[in-house]
């Protein structure tokens, strides 16, 4: 810890401590949380008992945060590479030195190429998401990307939006709790719901609610669930549309709110008719009498909520499924209801994305654009470019050259599926530049590596649940690390430099006029006094409005997937990778695998430099079944070889009978920040060794493969 590093902000006198209301962002953030102050040095981060996500507390990795704040191998000035890429050499430069470098080289690459050939990258729900698209469309260019864009959370969204005119959540914070909770494809216990936090979904389970469990693996809330659907991963299509069979089949729905708030049901009845459980049972390997046995179960028992999480959206045919499950609540009446599925109230206000200064011909310029329409075209919320074709556009220079890639937090090698092949596209770049927190794997390979504030080093807005906007919360800065500077602050700072007619306002005017369009009616300075502002929640806002869709209904039938050219009703298909659509990979790579089941002490691949967390978790896991493992002569703790077509990585056995003999599940995210430069261990434990970003993709979001993939196993001989 380095004391003389940091400066509080304020005027704390020596010796008085000041607590600064702020809130959690080590996640996809939203817990409220207590910066204590005192001579310029963060003394003690805990929750917030005042807010209403999370009443205090703090899961493992928000209650290490002066921890990972004061981290000695925190980047705390600006770095210029001087030996070849990826040879480990840096050299300390000024904030100036690198503002030039960078502005002089973006705006000839623009001159020579076109803004488009400059790419944006970033990670999951940061809180300056929104700033590298801002950013970006003031540069001119429409290829800004993020690793879960098309696989995390917008399929969700962006499907919703297109069906129920608007993105639901879970009622947690109503007076009414949830009689039954479907969790699909997720775990909050570990995870916390993308965009809710965790803690709201324990004080539900408090209450006692009928549990039914979709996932491969027997996790905590599996064995708590009263019907537990262990399919096989990438089936969770078909087991959807078995289950709308069987509610439609036996009279389940709630006859009077299909009848006047959905369009399209005789359609739907009609297409699911075939989709029986005793059809599902073979490709999903769960029993049709337990398919019928959840279905009732949720039909019958009301207020229910559906809780539904990335497993989903990690196949390409995510789209469809989740078209599928999201009928569930609706079909059911557990729409906009207390304790059920609701609408947000939109508190946060308008995000100025500057999207329209991206001209017509820019924006159809957007990589992936024109065949992923909910990713990057008509159907999506925050057009994002496709990562696949972008990797392409560096490789190969087609459709036009990629020559540079900005990344605002994002660990590339890590996260993007098939490593390999993110690596020689990374390789091909003239300029990468990357802004973290800690020196990573990816940003060995960059020619300027800047060194970012941390959560509690900076001012911003969050809104949870996320979209939906119920509580504005305010993000404080407390102090400040080295020469760090907040991302928000380097895109205004960058824009300026290189004279953009726009980006170039203060970070705060942003957040004021953000506030301003909302309905807080605060500023963000009064906004920081209070802490957060929660709007008054009001229930069945359709029968006012109607449904924000063409029909003014929930369209089970989609006329505007019709109108884009998508499938209006949702069909299965098999994963392209598996037992049933390639026996020939299965006789080779007999295993179906699925990589990614999240861990409480990390973030994706953050945290593993955190001594306190990393005691917990030393080593990646791979969940393999006993009798499997006793066949490849594989014991409880061995490390253990997983390889698929792409290649292969190894992680250490975790022996367990939760789960299917055929199925192998891997962690994702590791490296090994302790282990020397440049590669820090990239190459050995990294799930994205195996995952695959060649086609086929979701037709509508351009989705890749990371959940149901063919692998083998064999026991290794040592890390
Ligand atoms: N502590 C912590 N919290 C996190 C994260 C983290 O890394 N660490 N990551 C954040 C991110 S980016 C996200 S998107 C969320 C994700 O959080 P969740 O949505 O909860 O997702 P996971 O834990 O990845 O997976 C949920 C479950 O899906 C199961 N599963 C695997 N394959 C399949 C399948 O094919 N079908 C079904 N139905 N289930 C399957 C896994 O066994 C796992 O138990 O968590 C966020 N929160
Ligand atoms: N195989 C497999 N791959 C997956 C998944 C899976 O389940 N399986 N999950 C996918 C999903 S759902 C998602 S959302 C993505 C997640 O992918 P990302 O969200 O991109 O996560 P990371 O690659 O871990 O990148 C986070 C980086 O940001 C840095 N960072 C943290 N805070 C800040 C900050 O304030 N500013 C800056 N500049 N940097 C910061 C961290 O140090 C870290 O290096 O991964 C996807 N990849
Ligand atoms: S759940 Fe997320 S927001 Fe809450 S304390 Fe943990 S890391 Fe922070
Ligand atoms: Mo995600």
């Amino acid at each position: 810890m380095q004391p003389g590093n940091s400066q509080a902000t304020g005027s704390g006198t020596s010796g008085q401590t000041k607590v600064l209301k702020s809130v959690c962002r080590s996640c996809h953030g939203g817990c409220g949380a207590l910066l204590h102050v005192r001579d310029g040095e963060l003394i003690k981060v805990e929750g917030d008992p005042d807010s209403p996500l999370n009443h205090g507390r703090l899961c493992p990795i928000g209650t290490v945060t002066r921890d990972l704040v004061y981290h000695p191998d925190r980047l705390k000035y600006p770095l210029r590479r001087i030996g070849p890429r990826g040879s480990g050499k840096w050299e300390r430069i000024s904030w100036d030195q690198a503002l030039d470098q960078i502005s002089a080289k973006l705006l000839a690459i623009r001159a020579e190429f076109g803004a488009e050939a400059i790419a944006l990258g970033t990670g999951t729900g940061r809180h300056h998401i929104r700033w590298v698209s801002r950013f970006g469309h003031a540069l001119g260019t429409p290829n800004w990307c993020e690793p879960g864009f098309a696989q995390c959370f917008h399929p969700r969204v962006n499907t919703s939006i297109l069906t129920f005119g608007d993105f639901p959540v879970c009622d947690f914070t109503g007076e009414v709790p949830p009689k039954c909770i479907l969790y699909w494809g997720h775990n909050p216990i570990n995870s916390g719901p993308d965009g809710e936090t965790r803690f709201n979904v324990w004080e539900a389970l408090a209450h006692n609610p009928r549990i039914i469990v979709v996932d491969p693996r027997e996790t905590e809330l599996a064995k708590r669930a009263e019907v537990w659907l262990q399919l096989r991963p990438g089936t969770d299509d078909a087991l959807g549309l078995a289950m709308l069979n069987v509610i439609i089949g036996e009279k389940l729905y709630d006859e009077p709110f299909v009848r006047q708030w959905t369009h399209g049901f005789d359609a739907l009845a009609e297409c699911v008719a075939r989709y029986t459980p005793e059809w599902a049972e073979p490709i999903t390997w769960v029993p049709a009498d337990k398919i019928r046995a959840a279905a009732r179960l949720f039909a019958q028992t009301k207020p229910a909520m559906l809780e539904w999480g990335c497993a989903i959206e990690h196949t390409p045919n995510c789209i469809q499924t989740i078209r599928a499950l999201s009928m569930l609540p609706a079909l059911t009446g557990n729409v906009d209801v207390p304790g059920g599925w609701v609408f947000g109230m939109k508190g946060l206000g308008r995000f100025p994305s500057l999207i329209e200064k991206l001209s017509p011909e820019a924006n159809a310029k957007r990589l992936g654009a024109d065949r992923f329409k909910l990713l990057g075209g008509e159907g999506a919320d925050l057009p994002a470019c496709h990562i696949p074709t972008l990797l392409d556009a560096m490789l190969t220079g087609k459709p036009y050259p990629v020559k540079a890639f900005l990344v605002f937090g994002n660990n590339t090698l890590t996260t993007y599926a098939n490593t390999s092949h993110v690596y020689e596209a990374l390789n091909k770049l003239d300029f990468m530049v990357c802004a973290d927190l800690f020196m990573t794997p990816t940003a060995e390979l960059a020619d300027i590596v800047l060194p970012a504030a941390s959560w509690p080093e900076l001012n911003q807005l969050a809104g949870l649940p996320t979209v939906a906007a119920n509580v504005v919360l305010a993000q404080q800065q407390a102090v400040r690390i080295g020469e760090c500077k907040a991302d928000e602050e380097i895109f205004v700072e960058l824009a300026r430099r290189m004279k953009l007619d726009s980006c170039t306002e203060s970070v705060e005017e942003v957040l004021d006029a953000q506030l301003a369009s909302g309905s807080v009616g605060l500023t963000f300075a009064q906004l920081k006094e209070k802490g957060f502002h929660q709007i008054p929640f009001t229930y069945r806002k359709y029968e006012a409005a109607g449904f924000r869709t063409p029909t003014g209904k929930i369209e089970l039938y989609s006329t505007r997937f019709e109108q884009m050219g998508y499938a209006p009703l949702p069909y299965y298909e098999e994963p392209p990778e598996s037992p049933i659509s390639t026996p020939e990979v299965a006789a080779d790579y007999p295993l179906v695998l699925t990589t990614g089941q999240r861990i409480p002490y990390f973030f994706n691949s953050e945290h593993r430099q955190l001594a306190r967390l990393r005691k917990a978790r030393p080593e990646p896991l791979v969940e393999i079944h006993p009798e499997t493992a006793a066949q490849y002569g594989i014991a409880n703790g061995d490390w253990m070889w997983v390889e698929t077509r792409r290649g292969r990585m190894k992680q250490k056995a975790k022996l367990t009978e939760g789960i299917d003999r055929r199925v192998i599940a891997a962690e994702h995210g590791w490296w090994f920040p302790d282990e020397p430069a440049p590669d820090y261990g990239v190459w050995r434990s990294n799930a994205n060794l195996l995952t695959d970003n060649q086609p086929p993709y979701d037709p509508a979001m351009g989705t890749y493969q990371l959940r149901a993939l063919l692998c083998r196993v064999a026991k290794a001989d040592g890390r």
